[in-house]
């Protein structure tokens, strides 16, 4: 029987990947780092799941010569980006992708439970969730977010962490992602996945989930399947 349904962050519940972008370079522009990721820079980069990781990644690949000491200050640029992260979503209010709220309403209305399973920082969930449910309305039983997995997306852990706080199996609840390494992630967990693809998974395979649409449509603008997914 389904229990639950269990969201990706960003890309899944909003658009949120290129704001995450825009804060990365104003944090750079703010430190005094001559850096600027374009968005085909930060779509390469994005195969690195998680913020922290991918700043990382690109210090060893790209700044290796200086690794050490920007390894140093790699701690206090994540933490400014997750600030002026937060101050985008909320000046630009950030909107959530088609069907989002009804499903979540319609979902609590049926008695089912409702959660988030995401590489993204924990304060970064409660700024979307913040702008998008005024008045201190939490519309998820559970939220999995950030480091509180000890691996990050594609391993499965964050959707254990969710499907243990929720107190649901994972035949019991449905996973919706938008890329290839939370497909992954929610599939090892246990999960069946509906992938809805957003602005920065376009070329991404999404095999492995049981359908794959535009997004989760609304209905004056029908969600479209999309091809070539090999199911399983
Ligand atoms: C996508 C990510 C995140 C964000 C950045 O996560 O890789 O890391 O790009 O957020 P998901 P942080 O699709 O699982 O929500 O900088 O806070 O890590
Ligand atoms: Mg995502």
């Amino acid at each position: 029987m389904l229990r639950a349904l269990i969201f990706d962050v960003d890309g899944t519940l909003a658009e949120t990947e290129d704001l995450h972008r825009q804060a990365f370079n104003r944090a750079f522009a703010a430190l005094g780092l001559p850096w600027a990721w374009s968005p085909a820079t930060y779509r390469d980069l994005l195969a690195v799941m998680g913020g922290k990781e991918r700043l990382a990644h690109f210090i060893d690949t790209e700044h290796a010569d200086e690794a050490a000491a920007l390894h140093a200050r790699a701690p206090e640029i994540h933490g400014l980006k997750t600030r002026l992260y937060g101050e985008l979503v909320a000046a630009g209010g950030l909107g959530l992708r088609p069907g989002i709220r009804r499903l979540i309403a319609e979902a609590r209305e049926a008695g089912l439970r409702v959660a988030v399973a995401t590489t993204t920082s924990r304060p970064n969930v409660d700024r979307l969730v913040a702008v998008n449910f005024p008045g201190g309305e939490q519309p998820f039983d559970a939220i999995a977010a950030g480091d509180e997995a000890a691996r990050k997306k594609p391993a499965p852990d964050i959707f254990a962490l969710a499907l243990e706080r929720l107190g649901v199996a994972p035949a019991e609840a449905v996973a919706f992602e938008d890329s290839a390494a939370g497909i992954r992630s929610a599939l090892d967990a246990g999960l069946p996945v509906l992938a809805t693809r957003s602005q920065y998974t376009e070329g991404h395979p999404l095999d492995g989930a049981f359908s794959a649409v535009s997004d989760l449509g609304e209905p004056d603008r029908p969600h479209r399947h999309l091809a070539g997914v090999a199911w399983p």
